[in-house]
């Protein structure tokens, strides 16, 4: 019984060290000591021993169950020991790999350009009102002076949506609305950034979709000076402290009397460039006073209030500020083009 002992333990530790796997070992473990095991069943036969035989046959099973045993853990620690190094070594990394840099999106030069003007007015007390792009013909057109035949209304002009609406042409019904909205107090100090519409063939310097900025101020004794002291101050803080602007008369139906204002050219000074086509000045904007039916039609007595309104082209401005020679550009999301504004 004790050969049978020791051929089973020399079994044993044979087999186990060829186990490679955590499998292997449990397989083993069953197979030896499991209770329908190699070992239980010599165990088994102890009974038909006698008791002088018993006790010593006992000690020799006892240090056969210990030796498979402490080969078992052995076994199982070094199996242990070997996946954690095949864990390791499949996940080093190169911590000197430069790492992969997440692409930034950038501001739209036409962001940036509306965000600085805002920045400007709101730093002279304006807030900012903004409105719908599809409009009802009255706010588009009736109360701004512009009656039913009027020239600009033309079907070739807008972009009507039904006989009652349309694409908005400008931003200037936001201004109408707020003065609605107002009910006749003052003041009003607005900027109307937005969206219009025109029907147009689109070339390097027109766009049939492009973003306008309006403002209107309404209040007791305001004077074409007020004006004028409210461009300069916006000129010289957009492009440089020492920018000059000049008024031109013109006409638009909702301001009298009305004019356009050049700032002196941001490439040259004034001097004489080819982007000012040689005369030193660059056109910004129209201007003007409202036109006293104008504010009538919104509910402001013209004999006690009077206001004055600007508007620009916020694509104009960004292209004299950043040199950009095609209006297309700002609308072809070309990322080339883009990109060079993500530092700016
Ligand atoms: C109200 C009263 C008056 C807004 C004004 C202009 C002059 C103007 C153009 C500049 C270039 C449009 O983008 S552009 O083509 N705008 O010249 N806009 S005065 O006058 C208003 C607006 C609202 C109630």
């Amino acid at each position: 019984m004790k050969e049978k002992l020791l051929a089973l333990q020399e079994a044993a530790l044979a087999e186990l060290a060829q186990a490679d796997t955590q499998q292997a070992l449990n397989d083993l473990r069953v197979k030896y000591m499991g209770k329908k095991g190699a070992l239980t069943e010599v165990l088994r036969g102890m009974g038909a021993l006698s008791a002088e035989e018993r006790p010593v046959i006992g000690q020799v099973a006892n240090e056969v169950r210990a030796a498979i045993e402490r080969m078992l853990e052995q076994k199982t620690a070094e199996l242990e020991r070997l996946e954690t190094e095949r864990r390791l070594a499949a996940e080093t990394i190169d911590v000197t790999l430069p790492g992969r840099s997440p692409a930034i999106g950038a501001v739209h030069p036409l962001s940036k350009v509306i965000r600085e003007v805002e920045d400007i007015f709101i730093g002279m007390g304006y807030t900012i009102a903004e409105g719908p792009e599809l409009e009802h013909d009255y706010y588009n057109f009736e109360a701004l002076n512009l009656p039913k035949n009027h020239p600009a209304r033309d079907m070739q002009d807008s972009f009507y949506i039904t006989e009652e609406l349309l694409m908005r042409t400008h931003t200037s019904p936001v201004q109408v609305r707020t003065m609605e909205r107002m009910k006749g107090a003052v003041p009003v100090k607005i900027i109307c950034p937005g969206r219009v519409y025109r029907r147009d063939d689109d070339d390097a310097t027109h766009s049939h979709v492009f973003t306008q900025i309006e403002g209107l101020v309404i209040d007791e004794h305001i004077r074409m000076s007020d004006l004028k002291g409210t461009l300069l101050q916006f000129a010289q803080e957009m492009f440089g402290k020492d920018t000059k602007i000049r008024m031109r008369p013109s006409f638009f139906p909702f301001t009298e009397p009305s004019a356009e204002v050049d700032v002196s050219c941001v490439m040259c000074g004034g001097v004489g460039c080819r982007v000012c086509k040689h005369t030193g000045w660059l056109e910004i904007l129209g201007s003007g006073m409202v036109h006293p039916r104008v504010l009538e039609m919104a509910g402001y007595d013209p004999a006690k209030y009077s206001g004055f309104a600007f508007g620009m082209g916020v694509e104009r401005i960004a292209m004299l500020k950043y040199g950009i020679d095609d209006i297309r550009h700002f609308y072809m999301n070309d990322l080339r083009f883009l990109k060079q504004f993500a530092r700016i």
